[in-house]
């Protein structure tokens, strides 16, 4: 956890109750901006009924909860120590999909799924799915814009389709990898401004 308590011991002597208030709220703000970040990732007829979870402190443990839903969507906030904004709200394919991208390991789509991030994301590369910086030739995306993002269970359906993000439309991202997909430019949502 990134927040520590720093509680000298004469604080703790003389204002336990004062700061045990504050570490709460500060807790309960911390889960508030989690899931006001995860709800921006998808239209808000989608997020407001979606299941928001955090993601898991470590690679393959599970994603802690932070509020019940009734939809197919589960919406993940902007993740930690990164330095874009790329929150998403994932169907259940793309749940399989980000379970198996978080721990390197293959993954079996049996059915079309959608993943909404329309706050954009982090610079990433557009062929390698672990790639930590540009490189000559991993075509590297500064500035990723809001996207739709479809999976599809077989990826030879993709075959023909552009590769890059070059024609301003649609392409394949992350080609002749397990995480191929569809990504397709939308426009940027500001939830709170929207209406049903
Ligand atoms: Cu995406």
């Amino acid at each position: 956890m990134k927040h520590g308590l720093k509680v000298g011991i004469a604080i703790l002597l003389f204002a336990v109750p004062v700061q045990a208030q504050e570490q709460m709220s500060h807790m309960d703000m911390d889960k508030d901006a989690k899931i006001e970040s995860a709800m921006s990732a998808a239209p808000l007829s989608i997020a407001q009924d979606a299941t928001i979870r955090d993601w898991p402190a470590n690679p393959g443990e599970e994603m802690p909860l932070l509020k019940e839903g009734s939809n197919e969507f589960t919406c993940l906030p902007n993740m930690p120590d990164t330095p874009g904004n790329d929150p998403m709200c994932l169907d259940e394919p793309w749940m399989q999909w980000a379970e198996a991208w978080m721990n390197k390991e293959d993954v079996n789509i049996t059915q079309i799924g959608f993943g909404y991030m329309l706050q954009g994301g982090t610079p990433e590369s557009n062929t390698d799915p672990y790639a930590e910086g540009p490189t000559e030739d991993n075509e590297w995306m500064t500035d990723p814009v809001p996207h739709l993002m479809i999976i599809v269970p077989d990826p030879e359906m993709l075959e023909g389709l552009p590769e890059t993000p070059d024609s301003g439309g649609p392409w394949v991202m992350w080609r002749d990898t397990p995480y191929v997909h569809i990504m397709a430019p939308m426009p940027k949502h500001n939830p709170t401004t929207m209406t049903q």
